[in-house]
């Protein structure tokens, strides 16, 4: 087992959480793939994406069906949109310890905030990456959010 991956279960196990890897021959970098290679539905998969808000690092999980409104997540902070940031790949791996594609919703190197798109709590599993780009496990919504902390929020950008 990779040790970013090892990472991932001891943080699991540490909240008395067994979860149960599986490794793809395939890639499953990107939320579509991710869905393609497991064969569930691209919303049931939890992107877990950085951002920077007013100089500070926080996560959302994000479900891959929906995309970030920044101005949602700034207006959780009371600041302009402009304040709101993509965390470049450097810091990423930096703030989480992972690297991009197969980014983890928790065993990262900081505390960070993380918030949690209501839109995954209507699964009974979702999927989320386990430390590598071909690694993801399932879990269930409400452990996902406990385990991490996660404030429930309404982040996604609603097309009109
Ligand atoms: N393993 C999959 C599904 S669990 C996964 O990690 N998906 S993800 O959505 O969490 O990670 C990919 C995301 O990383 C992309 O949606 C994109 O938002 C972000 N990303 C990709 N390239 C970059 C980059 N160069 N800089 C910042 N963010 C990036």
């Amino acid at each position: 087992m990779h040790p970013t991956t090892q990472k991932v279960i001891m943080t699991a196990h540490e909240h008395g959480l067994e979860i149960a890897i599986k490794e793809f021959s395939v890639s499953t970098r990107t939320a579509e793939e991710a869905a393609q290679a497991i064969g569930c539905q691209i919303a049931q998969i939890v992107k877990s994406l950085v951002f920077v808000v007013n100089g500070q690092p926080v996560m959302a999980l994000v479900s891959g069906a929906n995309q970030l409104d920044t101005k949602k997540l700034a207006d959780l902070y009371g600041v302009s949109k402009k304040k709101v940031k993509r965390a470049e790949a450097d810091m990423v791996r930096e703030v989480t310890g992972f690297a991009i594609g197969g980014v983890p919703p928790f065993g990262h190197t900081t505390s960070l905030p993380i918030y949690f798109d209501e839109t995954l709590s209507q699964f009974e599993v979702i999927w989320a990456a386990a430390g590598t780009p071909n690694t993801v496990f399932p879990i269930s919504p409400t452990e996902l959010c406990r385990l991490t902390h996660g404030v429930m929020v309404d982040l996604k950008v609603v097309v009109s």
